[in-house]
């Protein structure tokens, strides 16, 4: 860059667990390591809790500026009408991306950070733009090793029955009841993404990813060694991501006052369980996780998410949970449908244990907290995600639990067994806690996250 001031153009794809990563990322970038970045805000947003993050983001850091960038119009009909919202958003957004080239010139860019959702289709209007173009992978290292290796395993499959176990060179073998279920149809849509912006990793000019190095050893070291796919460019391990102090005030807007409940509630007694937002879980499931947390004696503090948008969520948690159900656990149960502070939550003294979904951003929170996981993946990355937290030693997971579509629930004995046992397990306490001193080593000042990111920013 002319002035010697990198400038870093990041553009997130669509959900929180897209929009948190990247806004960390900014307020890395331009308050620790010298660079000017702006941000890539897709107007309107999916969910309130986007639109709520963003304002707060800007407004606690005005360094990180806003490009806002309006969408072609963009026919939903050729989709099924349940489509996931934030699927078609980012359907939406890549049709969309040719017109990043009117948006970036003229800003003084110096280089772009793509989302791995978007990649394929930004990378080539960097080139046009003469712009080094990196990706951020905003899920685990296993999974980047999965979504850089998956093209050449379908190259070497072609034709051969479908998806198996998944052997990724230099990591580990990825067993096919934890690829996602789109991946085993190769017309899918998402497959077809998957695979091109797997493809373009290779003409990434760097790749960072939310982890580090304790938490994923072999998945790090074999992306770095170029031995999950040849003609890799540098991988930086940057996690966990995490803002300079909270920029969101989405506290202010729940009304249950959760905060003041936990400050009440005895050291390591409560039990946070939260499965992302981005969709409900069955009325059925509900049911068996209510009666679970009820059954295992804990205390905890539950946000439950009924339908697939938070701004349609409007069914009443009374006729979610069944009756009584409040009533019955009203001492030592806090149930919430508002959004909470995870982060503020995870570091709250009086958390034990995290019943979590494992959406990555999830997984890095528990890590930075050194607060052990009960996996209870659901669809997606997070079987991959909850194989890491069972492997690192941060949870536990009991890998025949299926709950999404035809497999079954899980029943409230099973739910209310592990809890218990979780909650009991001292050494599963004892290595989460050394993960969390691991994870603040690294991103500390000379740690290997730190290292990561200031060799990042050297080459913006
Ligand atoms: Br819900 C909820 N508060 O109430 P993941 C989520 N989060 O801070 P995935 C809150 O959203 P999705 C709430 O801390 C994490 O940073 C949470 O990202 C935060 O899940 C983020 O865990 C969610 O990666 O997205 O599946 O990507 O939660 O939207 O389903």
């Amino acid at each position: 860059p002319a002035d010697g001031r990198p400038h870093v153009v990041l553009v997130p794809s669509a959900g929180m667990g897209h929009l948190l990563p990247f806004g960390r990322l900014a307020v890395a970038l331009s308050s620790g390591h010298g660079c000017d970045v702006s941000l890539v805000t897709v107007l309107p947003t999916v969910s309130t809790a986007e639109t709520r993050h963003l304002e707060a983001l800007v407004d606690a850091f005005p360094a990180v500026r806003r490009l806002d960038f309006q969408l072609t119009p963009f026919d939903e009909s050729e989709f099924s009408p349940g489509a996931d919202p934030f699927f078609l958003r980012v359907e939406a957004m890549r049709r969309s991306a040719p017109l990043l080239d009117q948006l970036l010139a003229g800003t003084g860019a110096s280089a772009v950070v793509s989302d791995i959702f978007l990649s394929s289709v930004v990378m080539p209007v960097a080139k046009e733009l003469r712009l080094p173009c990196h990706v951020l992978f905003t899920s685990s290292a296993a999974m980047l090793s999965l979504c850089a290796y998956f093209p050449t395993y379908l190259d070497a499959n072609a034709g051969g029955g479908g998806v198996g176990d998944v052997d990724i060179p230099g990591v580990y073998r990825i067993p096919k009841a934890s690829i996602q279920q789109p991946l085993h149809d190769p017309n899918h849509l998402f497959t077809r993404q998957f695979v091109a912006n797997g493809r373009s990793l290779t003409n990434a000019a760097g790749i960072l990813v939310n982890t580090f190095n304790a938490l994923e050893p072999e998945a790090v070291a074999a992306l770095k060694q170029g031995k999950v796919a040849s003609g890799f460019r540098p991988v930086f391990a940057v996690g966990p991501l995490l803002p300079a102090s909270s920029p969101a005030r989405n506290q202010a807007t729940n009304p249950t006052n959760y905060m003041e409940w936990l400050d009440a509630q005895p050291a390591r007694s409560v039990v946070y369980v939260s499965f992302g937002s981005r969709k409900a879980i069955s009325g059925e499931q509900l049911k068996e996780l209510a009666a679970g947390l009820e059954a295992s004696g804990h205390r905890f503090l539950w946000v439950v998410k009924g339908t697939i948008v938070d701004r349609d969520d409007t069914a009443e948690l009374r006729e979610l949970l069944g009756e009584g159900f409040l009533e019955r656990v009203e001492k030592r149960g806090l149930v919430t449908k508002a959004w909470v502070e995870q982060e503020e939550v995870l570091k709250h003294e009086s958390v034990a244990l995290f019943v979590s979904h494992c959406g990555w951003n999830s997984v890095m929170e528990a890590a930075a907290s050194g607060v052990p996981v009960l996996a209870l993946p659901r669809f997606g990355d997070q079987r991959v995600n909850a194989g890491v937290v069972a492997r690192a030693g941060l949870g536990v997971w009991v890998d025949s639990w299926s709950w999404e579509g035809e497999a079954g629930v899980i029943s409230a004995e099973e739910i209310s067994e592990k809890v218990k046992s979780a909650m009991g397990d001292e050494a599963l306490r004892r290595k989460a806690a050394s993960l969390g001193e691991a994870a603040a080593k690294a991103v500390a000042g000379g740690g290997s996250s730190h290292r990561c990111l200031a060799e990042f920013a050297r080459l913006c």
